[in-house]
């Protein structure tokens, strides 16, 4: 074997080595992530899409899916490029806007898919609007939903690029995906100006964007001529022929760049999108967790309130008051997955206490201090008077707080700050505890709590 051959040979093993490494990292990857979201039923509900999105991407790295994207403004021909790949009109053509209103997708069966490096790939190509017929923040989306999913980037341009144009091309080379530049509908110019068109394009506009080698020309719709035919019985005749579209440098192009890096480039795509999906689904997930335990929190802290308000008796109702608190900061433990054991749910209360005690209440501190847990509930009994000096202190003014609007308030302000405990992973964070209570008393009196709790006491009361 000669030498050249063998480092040809070799060349070619690393690289399928490099290929199935990064398909394979890419798998662990997509597996771990979907069995590390570990989300409740309900939240598995709420994330349906994205959850049938991640497996999805499962499922193109295992076909080795490879989608190819006609992107550009209306009317340089992106349908027209696609239809003269595919070798038939897929796509709907029009000389006016709107004629691709949403992207739509098609397989291409090419025979040419036995190339090595596209063995058992599936293609696939996706038309989309022209950047120029959505309108501001739907082209942001689109571009982004293009760039997102595309493995491959056909960036379609008919004659010298526009300021849009070069400023898409920018945004999208971004996302690291290899882009073709398409110089579509060279016939409509003189062979001069075309190459000069061309020249200026890879020399000049996108010199720092696109490989010279990834800049393409092509006719996917020559303008149709007059022809004369001539007819059996004699006479001449006019009719309008169209040349057969040039194509094939193009399609060389995506073949090369696909038999190449395909395999890799579906992987590592794979990768970048189910980082964003797993980047979204915790963004959600922690959102969906926050509206939960916000619901979960309220409907305590009025049942509380309630029950302050039915019971006069008042170490009575604050026993229970007390069972109350513990019971949510059990139920948010669990929704937060974190569950605990009543105990740890009524230490937490009794620290809470202690931070709000030392904001003004101080001998609600010190009783619950030097007792138990068990005689800790009769300091609840100062507890719910005392809540009115820290948040008059906090600036709520003088506000004549009922015993059950208090008792509901209480709750509602250990219900928070068990809440941020729990979100924090179980830490009060460095600031420490009673800086959270505070910033909940205040933040409580931006969002009027105190007076929907009270509204929504009355109403439960007369119910
Ligand atoms: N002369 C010429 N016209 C073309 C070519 N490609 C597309 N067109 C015409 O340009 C217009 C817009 O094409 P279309 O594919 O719908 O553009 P799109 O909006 O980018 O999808 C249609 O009238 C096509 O016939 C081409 O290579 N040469
Ligand atoms: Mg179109």
């Amino acid at each position: 074997m000669a030498g050249e051959e063998l480092t040809d040979l070799l060349d070619e093993l690393d690289r399928q080595t490099e290929t199935n490494d990064t398909v394979e990292r890419a798998r662990e990857s997509l597996e771990e992530t979907l069995a590390g979201l570990k989300l409740t039923p309900e939240e598995e509900q709420v994330l349906a899409e994205e959850l049938r999105q991640l497996r999805d991407l499962t499922r193109k790295l295992d076909e080795t899916t490879i989608e190819i994207a006609a992107f550009g403004m209306v009317s340089r021909g992106k349908s027209s490029v696609l239809n003269a790949l595919l070798g038939q009109e897929v796509f709907k053509i029009g000389a006016t806007h709107g004629t691709t209103v949403a992207r739509a997708a098609q397989r291409w069966e090419q025979s040419a898919i036995s190339r090595p490096g596209l063995e058992g790939a599936k293609l696939i190509v996706v038309d989309t609007p022209g950047i120029d017929e959505v309108g501001g923040e739907a082209r942001e989306a689109l571009a982004h939903d293009v760039a997102r999913h595309a493995d491959l980037i056909l960036f379609i341009v008919s004659g010298d690029m526009q300021r849009v144009e070069i400023e898409a091309l920018a945004a999208l080379r971004e996302v690291q995906k290899p882009i073709i530049l398409v110089f579509n509908q060279i016939d409509r110019y003189p062979e001069l100006d075309r190459d000069q068109i061309y020249a200026k394009i890879k020399d000049e506009r996108v010199k720092h964007l696109v490989r010279p080698e990834d800049v393409v020309m092509t006719a996917a719709r020559p303008d149709p001529y007059k022809v004369r035919v001539q007819l059996p019985d004699g006479t001449t005749q006019t009719q309008w022929e169209r040349p057969a579209p040039l194509i094939e440098p193009l399609k060389a192009r995506i073949l090369d760049v696909l038999d190449r890096e395909g395999k890799a480039l579906v992987a590592l795509n794979t990768l970048l999108m189910a980082g964003d999906l797993h980047a979204e689904i915790v963004a959600r997930k922690v959102q969906i967790r926050d509206e939960a335990a916000n619901r979960l929190i309220w409907n305590f802290a009025v049942a509380k309130g309630a029950a302050v308000a039915l019971n006069p008796v008042p170490v009575a109702d604050m026993a229970g008051g007390l069972a109350v608190d513990v019971g949510m900061i059990v139920a948010l433990s669990k929704l937060y997955g974190i569950p605990f054991t009543r105990r740890t749910a009524a230490s937490l209360v009794r620290d809470m206490m202690l931070a709000l005690g030392a904001m003004g209440v101080v001998e609600v501190a010190s009783r619950i201090l030097a007792s138990g847990l068990k005689s800790s509930l009769a300091g609840l009994t100062v507890m719910s008077g005392g809540l009115a000096a820290p948040l008059t202190a906090l600036g709520y003014g003088a506000i004549g707080l009922g015993q059950a609007a208090t008792g509901a308030t209480t709750s509602y302000v250990l219900g928070q700050g068990a809440k941020t405990y729990l979100r924090q992973g179980c830490q009060w964070g460095p600031r420490g505890i009673k800086t959270v209570i505070q910033q909940i008393l205040v933040q409580a009196k931006t969002d009027s709590v105190i007076d929907r709790l009270r509204e929504d006491l009355k109403k439960r009361l007369k119910a």
